[in-house]
């Protein structure tokens, strides 16, 4: 018997009740969706409607977060200034990255994406998303501490990436290092900071992906039976 007592602040788990079959069915379709997602980085530049956007985000924010403090906070771009703000500056970083901050082992490990410091996508995708994790939480002006807020944020922008898959759209996770001028370009306050940048919008016609493999089951799980 569980000593903690769950007649109030508790209601019971809706439950899904499918049977084994549909368990196994779902499981396997559901992986085979996921399976098709790619990274994305040649975007059309057709509209998007808002409430897809609010629909995605909504979905991220059902992310398992440590207390349930869901620190994060989303920020969906479509303002073709901000847009040309945030990619002149992610361009400056990205130059820098390319022309001596990264070492010869990581740009020769980036050769096959065929990336470069031009980031159009950064202007032509109908939206970007920038992510922030919340360090802490102002309350009546008292900082309260988040918990595992690098966990929290990293599950939800898989929820994210996850659902901009599942509505037929395609993104890029995208990170100029350093990254705060989106911090400043957005105006964001103390306690926020930038985590991620997600282009997000219908991919351009003539998109091309490199061909890559995903690892085996048996290289990525061990089981202990
Ligand atoms: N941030 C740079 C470089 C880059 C780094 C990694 I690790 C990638 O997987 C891809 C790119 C850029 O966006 O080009």
């Amino acid at each position: 018997m569980s000593k903690v007592n769950k007649d109030s602040g508790f209601v019971p788990y809706v439950a899904k009740h499918y049977d084994l079959d549909k368990v196994v069915s779902e499981s396997k379709s559901f992986y085979e969706n996921l399976n098709q997602r790619r990274s994305v980085r040649e975007f059309s530049d057709k509209a998007v409607p808002k409430s897809v956007i609010e629909n995605i985000i909504r979905t991220a924010g059902t992310a398992p977060s440590g207390a349930h403090k869901q620190p994060w906070t989303f920020c969906a771009i479509s303002s073709a200034s901000l847009k040309s703000k945030i990619r002149e500056a992610a361009e400056k970083e990205e130059y820098e990255n390319y022309h001596g901050r990264m070492s010869d082992a990581w740009l020769d490990d980036l050769k096959k994406f065929g990336t470069d410091w031009h980031k159009p996508f950064l202007e032509v995708a109908p939206w970007i998303i920038v992510l922030f994790r919340k360090t802490y939480d102002v309350d009546e002006g008292e900082k309260k501490k988040n918990y595992y807020v690098q966990e929290s944020v990293g599950i939800a922008c898989g929820m994210l990436i996850s659902a901009i898959h599942q509505a037929g759209l395609v993104t890029l996770t995208h990170t100029p290092s350093p990254m705060n001028f989106l911090a400043k370009i957005l105006e964001r306050p103390e306690n926020e900071k930038p985590y991620l940048l997600l282009p997000v919008g219908f991919p351009a016609d003539d998109a091309k992906v490199p061909i890559l493999n995903r690892k085996s089951i048996e290289e990525i799980a061990v089981f202990f039976e």
